[in-house]
This record gives C-alpha cells, structure tokens and sequence, in this order.
C-alpha cells in the first residue's frame, strides 16, 4: 500500500526501507537507538512476556552445503557424530516434552539442502504429529519448491524457518552452494503456501554494519514482513573456516536488534543461538532493545544452549512470562 507521502506502508508497517537510512540507525548513539527500539517494542508488545520456541534436530550432519559457519557441513571435519532422519515417535516424544517444559512452538531442524524423497514424507508425519500435540509448529528443512510448501501447509506447519544469514554483497563469502536468490525464492514459495515466515541471519560472520543493514532491508521490503526473525550471534565451530573469526562487538549486536525491532515492529525478533555464551546484562540488554522470543532447552540443533535453570532464573529476575 502506498501513503499519502508516497510510502509504502502497511497499518503503519513500512516496506520501502533505504539501506542508507537503515545505516542512519546503525549510526545513532546507542541510548537514542535503545530508547527508540524500546518505544517502538513497547507499542506493539507486552514488555514483559517473551515467546518460547524449542529446536530438535531431526537430522543432523553430513550436510551437502558448504555455509563456511555450520558444523552439520560436510564440507569441514567438525567431529560431529552425524545421525540418520530420527523416527517420528522420537521426535513426537520430544515435542511432548518441551510442551510439558513450556514450550509454544517446536521447531524441527533437519540437515538438509531441501526436503527430498521418502524422508519428506517421514519429516510430514513429525509435522503431523507435533501438530497433534497442541503444539504451534516450526520447521527448517532449506530450499523448498512451491509444492513441498504447500504440503508442510497441509500437514500442519504453521511456521517456515529460512534465513538469509547475511547482506546479499557478503552472502559470496559464507556459502557457495546456493544463492541469495535461491533463498529469497524459498521464502517466496513459504508466503505463497500462507505459512508464517521466520527468517532472519547471523551476526558474526566478518560483515559489516553495511552488510547488516543490507539483511534488515531486504527483510522489512519484503511484501510481508517475516513475523519472526532470528537473530543469531556466531557460535564458532572447530573445523569450520569462521572456527577462529573475531567475535562482533556486543553493542554492535545489540545494535541490529534494536534496527530489526524498530524496522519490522510487529514481528517477533528472536534472540537466538549464541545466548550461551552471553551474560545476564547482555541478555538483558537485548530484551530491552526488542528481543522478545528465545530458543529454550538444553541443545538448539547441535549446539549447545543457555541452560534451562539459568533461564528460569533470569527470566525471574527481569519479570518475563512465557507468552
Ligand atoms: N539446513 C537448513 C538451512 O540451512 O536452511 C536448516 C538448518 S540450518 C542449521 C538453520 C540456520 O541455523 C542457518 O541458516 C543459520 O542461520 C543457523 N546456524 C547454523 N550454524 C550456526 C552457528 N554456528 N552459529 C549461529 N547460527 C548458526
Ligand atoms: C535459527 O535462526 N537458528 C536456529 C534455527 N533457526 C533453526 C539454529 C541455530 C543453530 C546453531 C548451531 C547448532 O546448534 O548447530
Ligand atoms: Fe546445511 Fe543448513 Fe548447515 Fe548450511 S546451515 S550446512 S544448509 S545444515
């Protein structure tokens, strides 16, 4: 919908974001850009209640893509103990488990290029089942053709994770296999099925605020924002070749938090993997900036995750409620 200023915009939702402008924000004092992100937060959300989603790898390693920062390629010697397709009572046992935990949604990761075969039909039952569960389902199976989206559709998902990870001008420098445009034809083909979009990216991968501001763009321009974006801090793996890249400045990751939050102010921004290794205050300071959905539980997919007691704890301590 265009405005009367000639924006586009939708109920106050803008889709016409200038990566200049966006880089305007990255460049505001911190405190503006926080007192900003937590206006916008505040006129949208309950500050105080937080979404919980839980992951479980339904397939893990032995990866055919080369994404220079995941330990599941099979490009990079990793160490990791890959695994055939779990069977769908395992992971329908699992998702009753993070229901009884407090989970919302359950969201399914499998380590794949896209779905293929009778392992789709398998990876549609767990959909089938989670679903029966009461449980809001996720999941993140990479590259999908308009018809596998409508199918997940049909079997009951009810969220679609794919990431564009970075800006497209760095995008050439993490992953070979596949491209920015191969990615944003998924998330095409996930909106067309009338699936919600969870799409976001990574911090941490040597790009630039330039580069970030470039992801934040390309997802808030999209025709629908995504209603959740993940935002990920590099967890480095041994054996990957960003094992030994620099950690981004923490206020920088905040940051792109509070620009996601402010650019898509009705989606849920979900601070992501990499929380195991932050502080409470750091958390804390993403919360404030817009961060209000959170992976719980022991593992994301093969990583490990902020404890569950250290969780509970802090969640007590800032007086947030699962949603
Ligand atoms: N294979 C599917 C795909 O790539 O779409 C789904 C699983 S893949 C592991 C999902 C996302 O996890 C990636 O797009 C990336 O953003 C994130 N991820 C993977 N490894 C990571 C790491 N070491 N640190 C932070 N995020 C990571
Ligand atoms: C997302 O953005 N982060 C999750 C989920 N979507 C699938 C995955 C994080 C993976 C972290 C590394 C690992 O556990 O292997
Ligand atoms: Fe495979 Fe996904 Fe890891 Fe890339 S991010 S190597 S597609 S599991």
């Amino acid at each position: 919908m265009t405005a009367a200023d000639g924006t586009a915009r939708d109920g106050g939702v803008r889709h016409d974001w200038a990566a200049e402008e966006v880089e305007e924000l990255f460049a505001l004092p911190f405190m503006d850009l926080l007192f900003q992100a937590h206006t916008v937060h505040r006129a949208h959300f309950d500050p105080s209640r937080i979404q919980i989603s839980r992951l479980l790898s339904i397939k893990t390693g032995a990866c055919p893509e080369d994404c220079k920062y995941c330990p599941q390629s099979a490009h990079y010697a990793t160490g990791l103990e890959k695994e055939k397709l779990l069977q769908v009572e395992q992971v329908v046992q699992a998702a009753a488990q993070a229901k009884a935990d407090g989970a919302s949604r359950f969201c399914m990761g499998a380590a794949w290029r896209g779905p293929k075969g009778e392992d789709f039909d398998v990876a549609l039952a767990m959909v089938e089942g989670v679903k029966a569960l009461g449980l809001e389902t996720c999941a993140s199976f990479g590259l999908l053709s308009k018809e596998q989206a409508h199918r997940l559709k049909d079997a009951g998902l009810d969220y679609y994770n794919h990431n564009l990870d970075t800006g497209a001008g760095h995008y050439g420098e993490i992953i070979s296999t596949r491209t920015y445009q191969d990615r944003l034809d998924t998330l095409e083909n996930v909106r067309d099925a009338g699936l919600h979009v969870c799409s976001g990216g990574i911090v941490g991968l040597g790009e630039d605020t330039g580069d970030r501001a470039e992801m934040l763009t390309t997802l808030a321009n999209m025709p629908k924002h995504p209603d959740s974006v993940p935002i990920n801090l590099l967890i480095p793996t041994p054996g990957t070749p960003l094992a030994d890249s620099e950690a981004p400045d923490p206020f920088d990751f905040v940051r792109t938090i509070a620009v996601a939050r402010i650019m898509m102010p009705r989606s849920f921004v979900r601070l992501s993997a990499g929380r195991e290794g932050m502080s409470e205050e750091m958390q804390a300071l993403c919360f404030f900036a817009g961060a209000n959905s959170v992976f719980c539980g022991e593992r994301l997919l093969t990583a490990r995750n902020a404890s569950p007691t250290s969780d509970r704890s802090l969640f007590e301590k800032l007086g947030l409620a699962p949603l």
